[in-house]
């Protein structure tokens, strides 16, 4: 179904004045060094919503720059974690007084639904700096036990100045699970986000600076990948860098980091990850969570359920589930509260998944539902479920990131787990089964990072998430999230012969 568009739109909400469009450097919002800007899109229909300021080399050097100082010399570092705690929590609650604002940005810089944006997006960011904030008078190292002529404890200090390279799927969620921890464990930072989506970036920028965060701490260089964010990676004084994005930049950006100064890397990559559904699954429920799976954010979600593994003994009704469900499955504005998909981030997005569609087709998969662009301005793809797909299709095995699902059917639980496990990924995996003996031998079995039992895309701020495989290493989110940040010395103290 395609919405009008007309009339329905969430009347009150007007695309802001664009306030922010420079690189935010020491606590200033400055033009690049070469005066180049950016042109940014509104994926609704192609047309630029702002000029940002072209971050490269020489800029993500004055942020470094400032970031060491920060580091080096400022107060951040050395605050008490419950003067880090409080400014954090202030940072939080201007957030939350922006929300329609920073919710408007993520939609009209990457075409995510307003809606969700207003109820999950920007509320899940304040609330990830709420949580990291907690942490930040939680770090402690411990006592050691030593031979008794010494002792030892460990200190767990902030690992330096970070970069942080993000990705635009969830602009504002990425820019929150990366900072948060880093500001937490006091650390400085420059982040590089998306060119495709940097507005709430900025935004955040400003809002950090209001919340009392000192100047260098958090910086913010926007620019391109091979230019700001490799220059990020190979930086000589960046001492930890945090990535999300695609398994071929990841490697990129390790690479970076080993023939610079061996910085540490977190990497979180791209994934395929399987839906099992057994067969005393409740179909109904099973079919709705298979397509919110795959089809939430337009599909351009690293953990989509991409390949849904059906049991034969309910295939049937379960494409039928899917066939029913279909029907109302609105395509549109993402500023219309009705629509469930919006259109993809841009235009190299857009064409990208179309390609995979042919593919799809020309290899011999069916065509269950859509397949072809919509019939409207913008980067709007049908959400498309092909069957009859084979483990050695293109489509089975690479990561489309777009509102594509592959349906396979399997006989036996051995041959579902071996057949989950056929990928170079492992960032997630749902199984859907009443049978709790089965759901945990299966949760066992899966080389992946996240497993979701009867339910998908159960994501919070308080549980470790990153792949195994060729999804990336190194933990974002909960307390795992924190610890990357951090690293450990020990210190160690002769005890002298004491009558006590
Ligand atoms: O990703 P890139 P792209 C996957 C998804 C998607 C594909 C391509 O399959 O279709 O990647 O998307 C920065 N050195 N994911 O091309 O390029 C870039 O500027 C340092 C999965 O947009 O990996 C951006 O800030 N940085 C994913 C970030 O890397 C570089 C989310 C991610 O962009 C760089 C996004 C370089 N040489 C895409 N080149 C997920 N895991 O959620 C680019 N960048």
């Amino acid at each position: 179904v395609q919405s009008n568009g007309n009339g329905s739109l969430e009347s009150h909400i007007k695309v802001p004045k664009i306030k922010f469009t420079k690189l935010f450097i020491n606590g200033e919002f400055v033009d690049s060094i070469s005066g180049k800007t950016f042109e940014t899109m509104d994926p609704r229909n192609g047309e630029v919503t702002a000029k940002i300021a072209e971050g490269d080399k020489e800029d993500v050097d004055l942020a470094v720059k400032a970031a060491r100082e920060a580091f080096d010399h400022g107060p951040w570092p050395r605050f008490s974690g419950a003067a880090r705690r409080k400014i954090m929590l202030k940072f939080a609650d201007l957030i939350d007084e922006n929300i329609e604002e920073l919710a408007t940005l993520d939609s009209i810089d990457g075409g995510k639904l307003f809606h969700l944006g207003k109820i999950m997006d920007i509320p899940g960011t304040a609330e990830t700096f709420r949580y990291y904030a907690g942490a930040a008078d939680k770090i402690h190292g411990e006592t050691l036990k030593m031979s008794k002529e010494l002792q030892g404890y460990t200190l767990h200090e902030p690992i330096g100045v970070v970069g942080h390279i993000i990705p635009w799927n969830f602009p504002s969620i990425m820019f929150a699970t990366k900072v948060a921890p880093a500001l937490a464990a006091g650390c400085t930072m420059v982040v590089k986000p998306a060119e495709q989506t940097p507005l709430s970036a900025l935004y955040y920028a400003h809002l950090a600076k209001l919340a009392g965060i000192p100047d260098g701490v958090l910086n913010v260089v926007t620019g391109f990948g091979h230019t700001a964010g490799a220059a990020v990676s190979s930086h000589m004084d960046i001492d930890m860098v945090s990535f999300t994005g695609s398994t071929e930049v990841g490697r990129l950006v390790m690479q970076a980091a080993a023939t610079s100064n061996l910085k540490p890397v977190c990497l979180e990559l791209g994934g395929k990850s399987p839906f099992l559904v057994f067969d005393d699954a409740d179909v109904d429920k099973v079919a709705e969570l298979a397509l919110q799976g795959s089809l939430f954010n337009k599909g351009e979600i690293c953990v989509a359920g991409s390949r849904v593994f059906v049991q034969e003994g309910i295939y049937d009704k379960f494409l039928l589930q899917l066939k029913e469900k279909m029907k109302n499955w609105v395509v549109g504005d993402p500023f219309d509260p009705t629509s469930h998909q919006g259109p993809q981030v841009d235009k190299k997005q857009y064409e990208r998944i179309l390609s995979y569609i042919e593919l799809g087709k020309n290899e011999g998969a069916t065509l269950f539902h859509g397949g072809k662009p919509c019939d409207r301005k913008g980067y709007y793809i049908e959400p498309t479920i092909f069957i009859d797909v084979t483990d050695n299709m293109t489509i089975a095995k690479e990561e489309i990131f777009g509102p594509v699902m592959s349906v396979f059917k399997f006989k036996t639980v051995e041959e579902a787990i071996k057949r989950a496990n056929a990928t170079k990924y492992g960032l997630a995996a749902g199984i859907m089964t009443n049978d709790i003996n089965l759901a945990n031998t299966v949760s066992r079995s899966i080389r992946a990072g996240s497993i979701w039992i009867n339910c998908y895309l159960a994501l919070d701020k308080d549980v470790p998430f990153g792949g195994y495989k060729m999804s990336g290493f190194g933990k974002d989110l909960g307390i795992d999230g924190l610890k990357k940040y951090l690293i450990v010395k020990a210190v160690t103290t002769p005890i002298y012969s004491s009558p006590w």
